[in-house]
């Protein structure tokens, strides 16, 4: 047993207040050291617990502070005997270091604006290691795979390993960061960062923007519990591991999720944080630690923390340090100065760490300069690394984080570790090689090093057996991405949108069309329980409160509380089982949500359909790099932005009302962008969108703008359908006897009314005739015109190609288009065709007023459609321009210097 006696130091109070009884205070102390020397630390926390309780009982405002030592949570003696090989996983972690970083080198001595990172995995590989040796687990009797997120950056050393475990070959590695050159020469390139999109069987999420990968592991767990408590599948045994960065934690994605984790109690999740304590500029909390305070800031949000500090060696000298003197000086110690000891060498190390005082100085003295030099942090001892991940693994009802300390660019010796540069480092000088080489016992010739030769001992030998066992006893290679699961059955569109495609002029907006085919979709007896509806608190905003009692809120936990609208049929529902995730207000964790239930298809092998529905503003706009992420990691859903449109969403004013988010979409490459007019336009769309993912498995997703206006509903008009998916289709026409002229007028979203209204004023008021197309994607006609354009520039030997949206408008007649975005989207089209073309949309600042008022000062109201058709006919000389004149008079147009956009 322990002796724990410590001698109480008036001068070293950490209240910082003074002492009156200092007696008093060394027999308190006593009392604490002999119970812990008697009982154990256990005992001793007991205590202490009591007292705190006590202490309370007694109105005494104290608290414990959150933050502890800094040193290792888990106790050498607490710690199980490494069940590996130590020597061969050693030997194992150096050849992965090496192939790593000779795949960097090699492309960038190629090619030196390829890029790639050196400095960053190095100080992770071995807490690479010990997961890929011990913890992270492919399929394997009957249980799904773990799910691993990758700090992006150190994808290099995922490769090496997938390199020695034969996933990949030389040629792969040789192709790292060349995927066009690779494609070419029949070879499967390396992506710089984990991409499912180029890389779709290897990588599963995308963590390539800081940020996205803490918050998207966060969802992705929660995600396996509602598998789990909805009956849908079995989730038990799998973990979701995250290795991430200490200046990853800056971006509030990383943070915005910890206390969901905490709350949700998801002890399926471990984040591995590598406090290596520099960034890309330099150190992530030179004045502080950032260890320290992620801690508190871990704790606070209610998560285990496990500190793992330093490595083996340093147990021994803390034993003997019954001053304490490494503790002190550790806490008096900031990230920036132990950066610069992490750079020096052992020399350096004695004279400027531990002599710092007496104490620490005989403490070193037992030590030459190279054991000093060799003193590991515990990010890079795999025996500390394993007791971490064990008590990780086994720790109960909470998410985990293990604070590692590494050094960034380990091993690189005076060109790296520790270097404020390290980061960007790319090349090494031979010499640095060479040192590299010896610094990890790489059975190397110079040649071969200098070369950069990637090494892979022979299959037969000690370390390829041992890796290939190890990964055996795992269940097998980790890096497998499904890229399809069952099919499911998708209903008739009549199961689900009858109302909506035989509408009969009934009167209501898009949203609540929407919202009535979710609901019968989610009655639907194959489909239904698949469909998972996403909001971030604006539920009862779209009208979807009565789906709180059809199918609940999901809630782990259940509803523990009488809701106070219990008697309503409406009342608010939670359910352990509840099918809707309500992700309050935070629009970054929906779109995670989305994402997790939008890639279950490949995660789980269980497709699921889920509709996130939010403000539109706060999509594409406010998340739209989650958005972008979700689109690599091959997402399949619907993503609904309702209320849309910069003149339909009326007083919300310039924050919230909507005129870019379609144009933003069209710039997603799998994005199925939408912005429907009608109905029975959504019912086509989701019909069309749910057979391309769910039977077709088309890796797409859809996005959708709903709006809040409510007019008359058409009944979709015969042979329509395949017009609504590629874009566009003839809506109408607005005939006169012997017309002056006719024009083509096009519309899209909540526009389209105003254009039907100008239709009947250009008939009436100026005997022009019309032919009405609704538009309901910019996006997709602009995609398949450039298709024919391209194929056309690169087969001149054969007939040109046109395209359908050519199809549809060329010619003579001048063409109107008008829209609730910015003019933007109406011309992505604009290079594609060969008419007069008009565009008017609402681009500047939005604002609060009607949306008459907001139309007409934008410009796209009926009259201003009116005007812009007088005006394009006036310009081919068919008409007057005084007609022009005597319309902006007839409609009392006030005519301001200022265009909308400069106001
Ligand atoms: C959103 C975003 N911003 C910036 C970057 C560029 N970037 C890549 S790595 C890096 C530094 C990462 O530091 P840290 O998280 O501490 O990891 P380390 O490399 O030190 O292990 C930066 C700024 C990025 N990838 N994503």
């Amino acid at each position: 047993m322990n002796d724990f006696s410590l001698a109480y130091n008036p001068r070293h109070l950490s209240s910082g207040t003074d002492d009156d009884d200092p007696l008093e205070t060394q027999e308190w102390c006593d009392a604490l050291a002999s119970v812990t020397t008697a009982s154990g630390p256990a005992r001793a926390k007991h205590l202490l617990n009591v007292l705190l309780d006590t202490s309370r009982d007694l109105n005494i405002p104290w608290r414990p502070a959150i933050g502890t030592p800094y040193i290792n949570t888990i106790d050498a003696d607490e710690q199980d005997p490494f069940p590996g090989n130590l020597e061969i996983e050693e030997k194992l972690a150096s050849i992965m270091r090496w192939n790593a970083l000779a795949m960097v080198v090699r492309a960038n001595g190629q090619f030196a604006d390829l890029g790639g990172h050196i400095a960053s995995y190095a100080s992770a590989a071995d807490l690479f290691e010990v997961g890929f040796n011990h913890f992270f687990r492919a399929p394997q009797d009957g249980v799904a795979s773990d799910l691993v997120f990758f700090q992006p950056h150190s994808s290099p050393g995922v490769y090496a390993r997938a390199f020695l475990e034969g996933r990949l070959d030389e040629q792969n590695l040789l192709h790292y960061r060349q995927e066009i050159k690779a494609k070419r020469a029949g070879v499967m390139g390396l992506s710089s960062y984990p991409h499912p999109w180029l890389m779709p069987d290897f990588w599963q999420f995308p963590t390539g923007s800081m940020g996205i990968g803490p918050i998207s592991s966060i969802y992705h767990a929660r995600f396996m519990r509602y598998l789990q408590h909805r009956g849908l599948q079995n989730t038990e045994g799998r973990t979701v591991w995250g290795v991430f960065g200490d200046g990853e934690m800056d971006e509030p994605e990383s943070m915005s999720a910890l206390t969901l984790a905490a709350r949700e109690r998801l002890d399926n999740l471990v984040w591995v944080v590598n406090c290596n304590l520099q960034r890309l500029d330099g150190p992530v909390r030179g004045n502080g630690r950032i260890i320290d305070e992620l801690e508190m800031l871990f704790k606070g949000a209610g998560w285990h923390v496990i500190k793992l500090v330093w490595g083996s060696d340093w147990d021994a000298l803390l034993a003997r340090d019954d001053e304490k003197a490494l503790q002190k000086i550790f806490a008096e110690t900031v990230d920036g100065q132990f950066q610069t000891f992490a750079a020096k060498d052992g020399r350096y190390n004695r004279e400027h760490f531990f002599g710092q005082n007496p104490q620490l100085k005989k403490l070193a003295d037992a030590l030459s300069d190279e054991q000093i030099d060799m003193l590991k942090r515990g990010g890079h001892d795999l025996v500390k690394i394993h007791a971490a991940y064990k008590a990780a693994a086994n720790h109960p009802g909470q998410p985990t984080v293990i604070l590692a300390q590494t050094k960034k660019g380990f091993g690189m010796g005076d060109t790296g570790q520790g270097k404020m540069t390290t980061h960007q480092q790319k090349k090494l000088t031979k010499e640095a090689l060479l040192a590299f080489r010896d610094r990890f016992h790489l059975p190397l010739t110079d040649t071969q090093t200098e070369n950069l030769e990637f090494y892979k001992p022979d299959s037969a030998c000690a370390e390829m057996r041992y890796l290939q066992e190890r990964r055996k006893a795992l269940g097998g290679s980790m890096m497998n991405r499904n890229q399809a699961a069952p099919p499911l059955p998708v209903p008739a569109i009549e199961h689900y949108g009858q109302f909506a495609i035989k509408a009969n002029d009934k009167v209501m907006s898009t949203t609540m069309a929407f919202v009535r085919m979710l609901g019968g979709l989610l009655k639907d007896t194959q489909l239904g329980k698949h469909v998972v509806p996403i909001v971030a608190d604006e539920a009862r905003t779209f009208g979807m409160a009565n789906l709180f009692k059809q199918v609940g809120i999901y809630a782990s936990a259940g509803q523990q509380y009488e809701p106070e609208d219990i008697d309503s049929i409406l009342s608010y529902r939670e359910a352990k089982d509840g099918q809707i995730l309500e992700e309050g207000i935070s629009e970054a964790g929906a779109i995670s949500s989305w994402v997790a239930a939008a890639t279950s298809y490949s995660v789980h092998g269980i497709a699921m359909l889920p509709f996130y529905i939010f403000y539109s503003m706060f999509g594409f706009q406010r998340i739209g790099d989650l958005i972008w992420a979700a689109a690599d990691q091959r997402a399949r859903g619907f993503l609904l932005g309702a209320t849309a449109g910069r003149t339909t969403l009326g007083g919300e004013g310039l924050q919230h009302q909507d005129g870019s988010s379609q144009l933003i979409a069209s710039t997603i490459p799998n994005c199925r962008a939408y912005d429907p007019a009608f109905a029975f336009e959504v019912a086509v769309i989701l019909d069309h969108g749910m057979r391309e993912m769910l039977v077709e498995q088309k890796d797409v997703f859809y996005y959708l703008s709903l709006m809040n206006e409510n007019y008359a509903q058409p009944t979709l008009p015969d042979g329509v359908e395949s017009g609504i998916i590629k874009g566009m289709y003839p809506f109408s026409e607005q005939n006169v006897d012997k017309p002056r002229a006719t024009v083509k007028l096009l519309g899209s979203g909540a526009i389209f009314p105003e254009v039907l209204a100008a239709a009947q004023l250009l008939a009436q008021d100026w005997n022009i005739e019309s032919e009405i197309w609704s538009v309901t994607s910019f996006t997709e006609l602009a995609r398949q015109a450039r298709q024919a354009e391209r194929w056309t520039r690169l087969h001149p030997d054969q007939p040109a190609r046109t395209s359908y949206v050519a199809d549809c408008i060329n010619g003579d007649i001048p063409v109107v288009a008008a829209t609730d975005y910015v003019r933007a989207l109406p011309q992505l089209i604009a290079s594609y065709i060969n008419c007069p073309y008009t565009v008017l949309g609402t681009d500047g600042f939005g604002r609060s007023d009607t949306r008459t008022r907001l139309r007409e000062f934008f410009e796209v109201d009926k009259f201003s459609i009116v005007i812009a058709a007088l005006n394009a006919l006036a310009l081919q000389g068919k008409i007057s321009r005084t007609l022009c004149a005597e319309a902006l008079a007839r409609y009392e147009i006030c005519v301001t210097d200022l265009a909308p956009w400069e106001c």
